[in-house]
């Protein structure tokens, strides 16, 4: 069962009913287009993307007294301390699809409290409460691999240009169609810097339709164009040269001076070469910063066993992981995954 009605109005009625709503998501493109839906519905309130490892800690409280808000929206933010619930006097709503946790203080809206195996993403539910820009939803939904039905009924009938009914899988309307390309502006967009994403993400306030940012039709979709234009152009760069071997394990790594973009990469390169457990790693500090991914073995599993004995940490879902290991440390990690492979 997903989110009910009764839920869906509730939300939509806080929202309606407040003045100065302050919204925390998480720093990816799910977690921006739940906010942009919200915001345009609103037409009013702040944004705050929260680039603290999906977790909205404590110190962000004051965010919300220096805005003076008078109610909380957090968005797609998989962790919310019980800490940031106590200093806030203000009413919260919670709108998330990860793991429910255990929470006081704060009125917690995710479909899995109703039935565990509904993850549908935070774009979806904002959307439901919304019903507004089904893009901006489409997006990014697309953009957390998913790719539903009743969304994608409708998407299809008002733009029939931007994505084929004959996309079945989310990777590749991720991959195939310019809805991929919408979701890949919006991830480019929001990297670096909070300061640096929020400016970005505001320019997205005042886009009103998808061809207004594919064709670069305005000032304001052209500045968005030309900064995912260089990250794609790097990303292009360091995809050119990634070309698997015959093991099974698929390593890539890239050196400092590039962006962070081991999640984008490990995401093309496992819809490209599906049969193969995908490693993309970012040298940074003494650090391997990684992502992994399968189609076929459970990642999770693996990548803890490969943990013991090294310095680093990681974790995510079953099939899609992230990692930070001490680059000293890096060789035995991949020895400890290729046994693991071998099992
Ligand atoms: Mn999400």
């Amino acid at each position: 069962m997903a989110l009910t009605t009764k839920e869906i109005k509730e939300f939509k009625k806080a929202l309606d009913e407040s003045a100065r709503p302050i919204f925390f998501f998480d720093d990816d493109p799910d977690g921006t287009c739940s906010f942009l839906q919200l915001y345009k519905y609103k037409g009013d309130g702040k944004g705050v993307i929260v680039k603290a490892g999906s977790k909205l800690t404590e110190e962000f409280a004051r965010k919300v007294d220096e805005y003076s808000a008078d109610l909380v929206i957090v968005l797609d933010i998989p962790i919310v301390d019980q800490d940031f619930l106590d200093r806030v006097s203000t009413k919260v709503l919670w709108l998330d699809h990860h793991p429910p946790l255990e929470r006081k203080r704060v009125t917690y809206y995710n479909p899995r409290l109703h039935d565990d195996a509904d993850n549908r993403p935070t774009s979806y539910w904002a959307y439901q409460i919304a019903k507004k820009d089904l893009w901006i939803a489409m997006t990014g939904c697309v953009a957390d691999w998913q790719l539903l039905d009743d969304l994608k009924k409708e998407f299809i009938k008002k733009y029939p240009d931007l994505m084929d009914k004959s996309i079945k899988k989310p990777d590749d309307a991720l991959f195939e169609t310019k809805v991929g390309e919408l979701a890949a502006i919006m991830a480019f967009s929001i990297k670096g810097t909070a300061r640096d994403a929020m400016k970005y993400v505001k320019v997205f306030t005042r886009i009103n339709d998808p061809y207004e940012l594919l064709e670069q039709k305005t000032p304001q979709a052209n500045f968005v164009y030309k900064r995912f234009k260089k990250y794609d152009d790097e990303y292009q760069e360091v995809l050119k040269d990634a070309k698997p071997g015959k093991e099974e394990l698929f390593l890539l790594t890239y050196s400092e001076s590039k962006t962070a973009m081991t999640k984008e990469l490990s995401n093309i390169l496992l819809h490209r070469y599906p049969k193969k457990f995908l490693i993309v790693g970012r040298e940074r500090n003494g650090e391997m910063k990684l992502s992994l991914r399968s189609a076929n073995k459970k990642v999770k599993p693996i990548l803890e066993k490969a943990l013991v004995g090294v310095e680093g940490y990681g974790g995510g879902h079953d099939f899609a992981c992230g990692a930070n290991i001490k680059s000293k440390d890096f060789d035995k990690f991949i020895k400890a995954v290729k046994k693991e492979l071998k099992k």
